[in-house]
């Protein structure tokens, strides 16, 4: 693969969405052709595994019903969108990957690290995000931003201690692996987040294919 692979991470409300495509025309200003995508979905057919993923239901997911249905939309994303475009070269942005499925179904739900593991060797092979970005804020604060925003997806209708361990599960990652992560303060005002994107680009040049 001769592509660049940087996915982007954090809990809920911390601005990845809203980062994503500054970041994508930076990159693209400087030369690089630049896949922006996301997780779940990413496909058509992921997209409709992420329907069934966020949508409240009166009858209750099980944990493994959801842990494999993120693995199944994964799937499909990296034969159709993410493996072709490393192959041709690009820099595939992705907004969440399995570092979300570590903190959400791992942290979060109590799925074990070994059992995701498992499934992330199967699906994937040996491939790993080049460079992960978390977008790290307090919990209240991205629970705020998310209600701001009004009807609440499946997951947002957790409490703060499934957020809390979410967020604790991205800095716990983060910390066993800083050649990997780099950690972003989102609760900062959107400029001052963006000047730390900004001081981070050098390095993510650098790292171009
Ligand atoms: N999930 C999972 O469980 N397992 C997995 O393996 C994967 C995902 C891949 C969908 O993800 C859900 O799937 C997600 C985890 C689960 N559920 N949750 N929760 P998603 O990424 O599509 O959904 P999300 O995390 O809910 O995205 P989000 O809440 O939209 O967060 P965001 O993209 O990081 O934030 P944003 O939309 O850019 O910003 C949120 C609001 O804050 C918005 O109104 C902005 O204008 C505002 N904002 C952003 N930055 C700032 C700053 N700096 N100051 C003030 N206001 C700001």
């Amino acid at each position: 693969m001769s592509g660049l692979f940087i996915t982007l991470e954090g809990p809920e409300g911390a601005g990845k969405t809203t980062n994503r495509e500054f970041l994508a025309e930076r990159l693209r200003t400087a030369g690089h052709e630049v896949l922006l995508t996301r997780e779940p979905g990413g496909t058509p057919l992921a997209e409709r595994i992420r329907e069934l993923l966020l949508a409240p239901s009166d009858e209750p997911m099980a944990t493994d019903t959801e842990l494999l249905l993120m693995f199944a939309a994964r799937a499909q994303h990296l034969d159709q969108v993410i493996r072709p475009a490393l192959a041709a070269g690009k820099v595939v942005l992705c907004d969440r990957f399995t570092d979300a499925t570590y903190a959400y179904q791992g942290g979060g739900r109590g799925v074990s690290e070994a059992r995701i593991a498992v499934l992330e060797d199967f699906v994937q092979g040996t491939l790993r995000p080049d460079l992960t970005l978390v977008f790290d804020l307090p919990v209240d604060v991205g629970l705020a931003r998310a209600a701001a925003r009004g009807r609440l997806d499946r997951f947002e209708q957790e409490g703060p201690a499934f957020f809390e361990a979410v967020r604790q599960t991205y800095l716990r990652r983060a910390a066993l692996n800083p050649q990997r992560y780099r950690i972003i303060d989102a609760g900062q005002p959107l400029v001052d987040v963006q000047r730390q994107l900004e001081r981070l680009l050098p390095e993510l040049l650098e790292r171009q294919p």
